[in-house]
């Protein structure tokens, strides 16, 4: 390519970038009265910076190939910062190494832009393979923490390379770019995925949310989302879990489930957002859904609607691996609305939106799950019987 063609090119690629990053996403039409799903996607492989894919020197890169890809932005957790809505995005490179990446808008729904570098976390050690999915907590201590999973192959089993090991890797910051790495989370399963951190002390002490397997990422092979308590958040132990939302047969949830961002404080207790997994023909499927725990006892299940909160539609059903939603962020403004972001099958990221008040109404009057057939019909009979006889009076 000329020099020429390559300026060309070039500026090309940067109005497209430019186009994609300042267009307008609406909410779709027809929501379920629960939350409401927008028209774009919030982030995509496409809207990481150009800087970060290409080498734009002629001399070095005459093709103006792509130099790093990026195949996928996915599994964001979100806090609010400085007055912007702050995504941080687990960035996946063609090389299949996830890292992590700010990304801010003002209004939360459109135009995230990212910040010049990604996240440069510090190493534990190099044994450390691959790091995603962060739940970013401002804890009553006064420091932002990001709780994640740092995976690594299984080094008792040289032979089999898909033998891996989950951690939950912990690390805290003031300002989201200079980052401490504590020691990682130690309970007494060998492998934590989707742990999250308390916001606020209990009983003075940090809590935290776990989910103890015995297998890697096989189903079936965890009780559910745990709980328990620990002194020192400089090197974490927890000693004794206990279950706050066990996994059950024939439900949404039956194969593993895990906790999504932090749980929000609310006057009605502590609402959650967590996803549920169950095994089909065509491999896991990925769903959320939603609880409220008790404001004095965050261990102490109080409500929770029966089914799933979302599934996985239209485009969020396909991708590298498809069938799923993942969420682990979301945002309660302080007027009332959340904004619930949540990557569809391991590709990209999307936003609902919807506010502390339908939220609750949803998961304290929603009847619950009665797990069998017969019953699940008497709950749909006794709905229709009642709106069949307002219907008779209204007549
Ligand atoms: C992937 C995760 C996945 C996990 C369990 C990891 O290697 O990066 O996205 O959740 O395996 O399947
Ligand atoms: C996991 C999660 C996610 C991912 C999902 C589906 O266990 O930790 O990162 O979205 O599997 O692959």
């Amino acid at each position: 390519m000329n020099p020429t063609t390559f300026a060309k090119k070039l500026k090309q690629l940067q109005f497209h970038h430019h186009q994609l990053l300042g267009a307008k996403n609406r909410p779709q039409k027809n929501g379920n009265g629960i939350f409401d799903r927008y028209e774009n996607p919030v982030l995509t492989a496409e809207h990481t910076p150009l800087t970060w894919r290409y080498d734009f020197d002629h001399a070095t890169n005459p093709w103006l190939m792509t130099r790093l890809g990026v195949n996928a932005v996915f599994n964001v957790g979100a806090t609010e910062f400085n007055g912007k809505i702050i995504l941080m995005a687990r960035v996946e490179g063609w090389d299949r190494k996830s890292f992590f990446a700010v990304a801010e808008s003002k209004n939360g729904v459109d135009n995230f832009r990212f910040w010049d570098y990604p996240v440069r976390m510090p190493e534990l050690e190099a044994a450390e393979t691959n790091l995603y999915d962060m739940r970013l907590v401002h804890h009553e201590d006064g420091w932002i923490y990001g709780l994640f999973c740092a995976e690594r192959h299984d080094a008792s089993k040289p032979r089999d390379l898909s033998a891996a090991i989950a951690r939950g890797g912990i690390a805290r910051t003031k300002d989201l770019i200079q980052w401490e790495r504590l020691a990682d989370l130690k309970t007494p399963a060998l492998h934590q995925r989707n742990c999250v951190l308390h916001p606020e002390f209990v009983n003075g002490k940090y809590a935290f949310y776990t989910r103890p397997m015995a297998d890697f990422a096989a189903t079936g092979s965890g009780d559910g989302i745990g709980w328990g308590l620990c002194d020192d958040i400089t090197k974490a132990v927890i000693k004794k879990e206990t279950i706050v939302d066990p996994r059950f047969y024939h439900t949404l949830k039956e194969g593993k489930n895990g906790l999504g961002p932090a749980p929000l404080k609310t006057a009605r207790g502590w609402l959650h957002l967590a996803h549920g997994v169950r095994n089909t023909a065509a491999g896991m499927r990925y769903v959320l859904y939603m609880f409220l725990c008790d404001l004095q006892d965050p261990s102490k299940l109080l409500h929770a609607p029966s089914g799933y909160f979302m599934a996985p539609e239209n485009e969020e059903r396909v991708g590298d691996v498809s069938n799923v939603v993942f969420a682990n962020g979301w945002v309660a403004r302080a007027n009332g609305d959340v904004f619930i972001y949540y990557g569809s099958s391991d590709t990209r990221t999307h936003v609902a939106t919807s506010t502390v008040d339908q939220l609750l109404d949803y998961v304290i009057n929603t009847p619950a799950d009665p797990l069998r057939s017969k019953l699940c019909v008497d709950q749909r009979c006794a709905l229709i019987a009642k709106n069949l006889r307002k219907k008779s009076k209204s007549a």
